[in-house]
């Protein structure tokens, strides 16, 4: 896959992808990543890459033109027809059903904002989609792009372990994690839940799936509502909250 990032901050993205499974599968040409600098495609002395408002108002707005040079630069250099997807507050969520349709592509290209943001006629002229993080306030694409970057490049057949990618696709899609302990079985007066030690691996698969249920019951009941669950889903989550309502009877 070949992404390239139109950035003003190169090493901010270069640092938020260089290391650990994006910085290994990058290493090992599973993905070519490089980024464009708008700032090398002004034609003034001073290099300029944003403008006053038009209608006033504080900040100040990203100019068009050196990002549409830098943009056409960066579609050269991926395969024809690769998206250019735009970083912004306004764009649709970010999600893993998102990182999965990127991972897709033979090609990227994402464009990262400063400032109040892109003259919105560049948009209009250049993007194929519009993405945010979510509904905080960062100083910039940057980070975002990194974000998606690393959300995408370990999708990519063997960014992971074997074993690693092989356990994801089990029973966790779409749910959250189940707790994880290792040693000492003792911390202070918290111990490791019994049935993790006592080898018993069907009960364990047991116990995981039915943390994994009520902690996406208690925690992001939007995940569940989303989601099918199978009968044995739904008996090990119903036996949870049965066992918890007998504890409260039992307490009042
Ligand atoms: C504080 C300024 N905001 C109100 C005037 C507007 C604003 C402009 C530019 C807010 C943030 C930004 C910079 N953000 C991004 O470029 C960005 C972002 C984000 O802030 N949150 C979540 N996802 C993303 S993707 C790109």
């Amino acid at each position: 896959m070949d992404i390239r990032v139109v950035t003003l901050f190169p090493d901010m993205v270069a640092a938020g992808t260089g290391f650990g499974v994006c910085g290994r599968a990058i290493q090992r040409g599973l993905v070519r990543l490089g980024t464009v600098n708008p700032r090398d495609y002004t034609d003034d002395v001073h290099r300029t890459v944003d403008d006053r408002p038009y209608g006033g108002g504080p900040g100040m707005v990203l100019k068009a033109e050196p990002f549409q040079a830098a943009i056409a630069a960066a579609r050269e250099r991926v395969p024809a027809g690769s998206p250019v997807v735009f970083l912004t507050p306004q764009g649709r969520r970010f999600e893993q059903s998102v990182a999965k349709a990127l991972a897709a592509l033979p090609g990227l290209v994402l464009v990262a904002g400063r400032y109040e943001g892109f003259d919105e006629r560049l948009i209009q002229a250049e993007a194929d989609d519009e993405i945010s993080l979510g509904d905080f306030v960062l100083s910039g694409g940057e980070v975002a792009a990194a974000a998606i970057v690393d959300a995408v490049v370990r999708l990519l057949p063997g960014a992971l372990g074997d074993e690693q990618s092989a356990e994801q696709d089990s029973f966790s899609d779409g749910l959250l994690d189940c707790p994880h302990y290792t040693r000492p079985e003792r911390l202070g007066e918290l111990q490791v839940p019994e049935v993790l030690t006592a080898g018993n691996h069907e009960a364990i698969r047991r116990w995981r799936l039915q943390q994994a249920l009520v902690r996406t019951s208690e925690r992001r009941p939007d995940l569940l509502a989303k989601r099918e669950l199978t009968a044995e889903e739904q008996d090990l989550l119903d036996e949870y909250l049965a066992a918890r309502e007998a504890a409260r009877d039992e307490e009042h």
